[in-house]
């Protein structure tokens, strides 16, 4: 057994409609038999992750009878026991559907928001029932091609009702579950509102509940919009709105790649894992991803095994970042300190102020500093690539 074998501790997940992707394209049909709900969740506890999440309609059939959602859940409830499998997150499948071609929560038809509520009560009733403690909102189809449709402000108002209407709903149950929203910037939408991390941080502080809604930012999502994704988590963390994330891998620029973790950016990816460890973050670190559509059922599980394994080489990687003594002889050196403005540490104060503005600085030298970020930049490169 290496060390990069996944554990339970790790919180490793994936959702059923990721290993359980076909490889349909917008050019081409699948290349890979369709996985049943039970068959995902034993190839799941296979490659040693811990936990399973869902849309609604990736375990039920949006045409299901009662009697057949009855069953089907049963028959997954059985599978998870078998495995030991949980199920942290739930969501809805709020874009799949033709009804929600122009939206759910802010289509401009009020017959759709309220179905697109009614969907939502159901499938947070389903997650519960399944042990989910963290519901996801990813908006993919709240956007619009053509702005002279509806006006953006008013989609804000009408998705800012409808999730107070759902976090009231929550409270009411008694539930144990927090939501996070997940922001994309494009795709399926020409536009989508809200299109970074953000900007939905943002948002949360307009709503009725902010303490309920933090984040699920995803690695693809920031790298479309060309953005650093770590600089989105640290915000998300300092808020204390990082309630899950979705780990994948993604070229700035491209098409929504939803690549195996660390297929393409490692540094990047290198930094976010780093970020997670250093912080202590313990929520689940789902894989958002799908294998290439090239891969049969064999490279499905690789997909799956490369993605915690590549974690938690990098997490290994990042511990030795933090021990290794000419990188952190490097860092004392950059963040030293000789104390001289110490009396400025603990916020404002009217002396302060005062004192500061009449202070001597020697602005030549700050500016001659030499500050030797290529040689540690030069470092932590080699120790990515394994020769320290
Ligand atoms: C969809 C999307 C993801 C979201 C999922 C949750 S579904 O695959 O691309 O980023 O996280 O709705
Ligand atoms: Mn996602
Ligand atoms: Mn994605």
């Amino acid at each position: 057994m290496s060390s990069y074998d996944p554990k339970p501790e790790d919180r490793f997940t994936f959702g059923l409609w990721t290993v359980g992707n076909t490889g349909r394209d917008p050019f081409g049909v699948e290349v890979r038999k369709a996985l049943t709900p039970v068959q995902i969740v034993h190839l799941l506890a296979e490659v040693g992750a811990w936990g399973v999440n869902l849309h609604d309609n990736d375990l039920v059939p949006i045409d299901a009878t009662p009697a057949e959602r009855d069953r089907i859940v049963a028959d997954f409830k059985r599978a998870l026991a078998d495995t030991g499998l949980v199920v942290p997150m739930a969501t809805t499948n709020l874009f799949g559907d033709p009804a929600f071609k122009d939206g759910a929560f802010t289509a401009n038809d009020p017959q759709v928001r309220a179905y697109a509520l009614h969907k939502t009560l159901r499938a947070i009733d389903l997650g519960v029932e399944l042990g989910a403690k963290v519901y996801v909102f990813w908006g993919g189809r709240e956007g619009t091609e053509t702005d002279s449709s509806k006006s953006p402000a008013e989609a804000l108002k009408h998705f800012r009702e409808a999730l107070n209407f759902l976090c009231e709903y929550t409270r009411d149950q008694g539930y144990d579950l927090k939501f996070a929203l997940e922001a994309k910037p494009n795709e399926p939408r020409s536009n989508i509102y809200l299109p970074t991390t953000g900007a939905m941080l943002g948002f949360i502080e307009t709503l009725d509940y902010p303490e309920m809604v933090g984040v699920n930012p995803e690695v693809a999502h920031e790298h479309m919009a060309g953005l650093n994704f770590t600089h989105a988590v640290a915000q998300a963390w300092d808020a204390g709105k990082l309630f899950h994330i979705d780990l994948n891998d993604q070229l700035f620029g491209r098409y929504d790649q939803d690549f195996r973790f660390g297929a393409e950016m490692i540094k990047q990816a290198f930094y976010l894992v780093k970020f997670l460890e250093d912080v202590g973050y313990n929520g689940s670190r789902h894989f958002d991803a799908h294998a290439y559509r090239t891969e049969g059922a064999e490279g499905v599980k690789d997909f799956a095994r490369g993605c915690m394994r590549t974690y938690l080489i990098l997490k290994e990687k990042a511990a030795r970042f933090n021990q290794d003594p000419d990188i952190q002889a490097l860092l004392q050196a950059i963040h030293a300190d000789d104390g001289l403005l110490g009396w400025l540490a603990g916020g404002y104060s009217r002396d302060k102020a005062q004192r500061l503005k009449g202070w001597d600085f020697d602005r030549g030298a700050l500016g001659r500093r030499d500050l030797r970020y290529e040689k540690l930049d030069q470092l932590t490169i080699e120790l990515l690539l394994g020769v320290r």
